[in-house]
C-alpha cells in the first residue's frame, strides 16, 4: 500500500499492465475499452463519460458524469477493485443538481476532477455548473463520496476544467481553469491562489492554444488534477482543432515548476492521444477523448488514465511515470 498523492492508499493493479503492446504510444487503451457505457448503469440513462477518478478504501473510485435522457447531467459513482472490471455502481445519483440551493446547476453539474487533499483530509471535487448564464466551476469538498460539503461556484462564466492542487504553494491553495473571453487569441488555461478555497484571485494566463495548424489551436484546457513529480507538476490537458469535419479533441503534456507553477517549464509540441478507436470516433459527440481523471500509483510507477470516449462511454489508458518524464525532458522548454 502507497498513497498516490491523490487519493488513499493506491493498490497496484495487475490487470491494466496487460495491455496489448502498442508500440511508441505513452499511453495504451485497455483491451477492455470501453470499460463503462450506459448498458453498464443500473438505471436508464444516455451516456456515462468524462470521470474524476480517485483511490478510496483500497479501491478505484470514478466520479462518473451521467447524463440523463433530458440532457442534464448529475455525478455517480462506480468503485472496482482492479479499476477496470466489476465495477459496483451507485444505483441513484451521488451528487445530482440542486438548482434550489445553487441555481448555476439548473442544467446540470459535469466533468468532475478530484483531488485528494492529505491537510485537510478531504477530496476537493471541482465540476462544471450548467448555469442559464454559461458554464461555471463549482467546488465541493467530501470525506466520504457519501456526503458533499457544497462551496457553489468559485469562478464565473464562462469557466470550466478545473481542479485544485493537492497541497498549498508558498501558503496559498492553487486551482488551474479555463476562463472563455471573446479575445480572438484562442482560449487558454489560466491558475489562480486562494486563502480558503472558497475566494480566489491573482490571476495569472498559464498556457495559451497555439495557432495555425496546431493540433490545439481552438482550445485548451485542463485535464485530470495536476500530479507532483520530481521533474515538477505534470498535467494534462486537451487541445481542439476546428476541422471541416467538427472538433477533434486530444491530449498533450505539460510540466509546470514546483514552486511557482505558474510558470511552464515544458510543454510537448505533439499530443500524446487522439481519438482512433471505433468508441472515440462514433458516439454522441465523436473524435473526442476527454479525460479528467487519473491514478498515478507511486509504487509500480503506473499511471492510470480514465477518459471519457465521444461524450458516449468511458475508455482506460495506462502509461508510466518514467517514460512520461523521459518523454518530457525532451519537450521543448518553455
Ligand atoms: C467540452 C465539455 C466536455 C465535452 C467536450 C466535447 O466543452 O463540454 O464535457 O466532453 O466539450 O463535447
Amino acid at each position: 500500500m502507497v498513497t498516490d498523492g491523490n487519493g488513499s492508499n493506491a493498490n497496484s493493479v495487475k490487470d491494466v499492465t496487460d495491455t496489448d503492446d502498442c508500440g511508441r504510444e505513452l499511453f495504451c487503451r485497455h483491451p477492455g475499452n470501453p470499460i463503462l457505457s450506459a448498458a453498464d448503469w443500473p438505471y436508464q440513462v444516455n451516456s456515462v463519460f468524462n470521470p474524476g477518478a480517485t483511490m478510496i478504501g483500497g479501491e478505484t473510485l470514478l466520479l462518473v458524469r451521467v447524463e440523463d435522457r433530458s440532457g442534464i447531467s448529475h455525478l455517480g459513482a462506480a468503485r472496482s477493485i482492479d479499476g477496470v472490471t466489476d465495477w459496483d455502481i451507485n444505483r441513484a445519483p451521488i451528487l445530482a443538481p440542486d438548482s434550489e440551493n445553487y441555481p448555476v446547476e439548473l442544467w446540470g453539474i459535469e466533468d468532475p476532477r478530484l483531488t485528494w487533499i492529505d491537510e485537510l483530509g478531504v477530496w476537493a471535487v471541482t465540476y462544471t455548473g450548467y448555469s442559464q448564464g454559461g458554464p461555471v466551476v463549482c467546488l465541493a469538498t467530501t470525506k466520504d463520496f457519501c456526503e458533499f460539503k457544497r462551496f457553489g461556484p468559485v469562478m464565473p462564466p464562462e469557466n470550466k476544467d478545473a481542479a485544485i492542487f493537492p497541497r498549498r504553494i508558498n501558503g496559498s491553495w492553487m486551482m488551474i481553469h479555463r476562463p472563455v473571453s471573446t479575445f480572438p487569441e484562442g482560449i487558454n488555461i489560466w491558475i489562480s491562489s486562494s486563502p480558503d478555497l472558497r475566494h480566489w484571485g491573482n490571476h495569472r494566463l498559464l498556457m495559451t492554444a497555439r495557432k495555425g495548424a496546431f493540433w490545439d489551436s481552438g482550445k485548451i484546457g485542463l485535464g485530470p488534477q495536476p500530479l507532483e513529480t520530481p521533474d515538477g507538476w505534470l498535467i494534462l490537458y486537451h487541445g481542439v482543432r476546428q476541422t471541416p469535419g467538427g472538433c477533434l479533441y486530444r491530449i498533450g503534456l505539460a510540466l509546470l515548476d514546483i514552486d511557482e507553477p505558474w510558470r511552464v517549464l515544458r510543454r510537448c509540441d505533439h499530443w500524446v492521444m487522439s481519438p482512433s478507436a471505433s468508441y472515440e470516433i462514433t458516439g454522441d459527440v465523436g473524435g473526442v477523448i476527454f479525460p479528467c481523471g487519473w491514478i498515478y500509483d507511486r509504487a509500480t510507477g503506473d499511471i492510470r488514465l480514465y477518459y471519457g470516449a465521444a461524450d458516449t462511454c468511458i475508455g482506460l489508458a495506462t502509461g508510466r511515470m518514467k517514460e512520461v518524464l523521459d518523454y518530457l525532458r525532451n519537450c521543448r522548454a518553455r
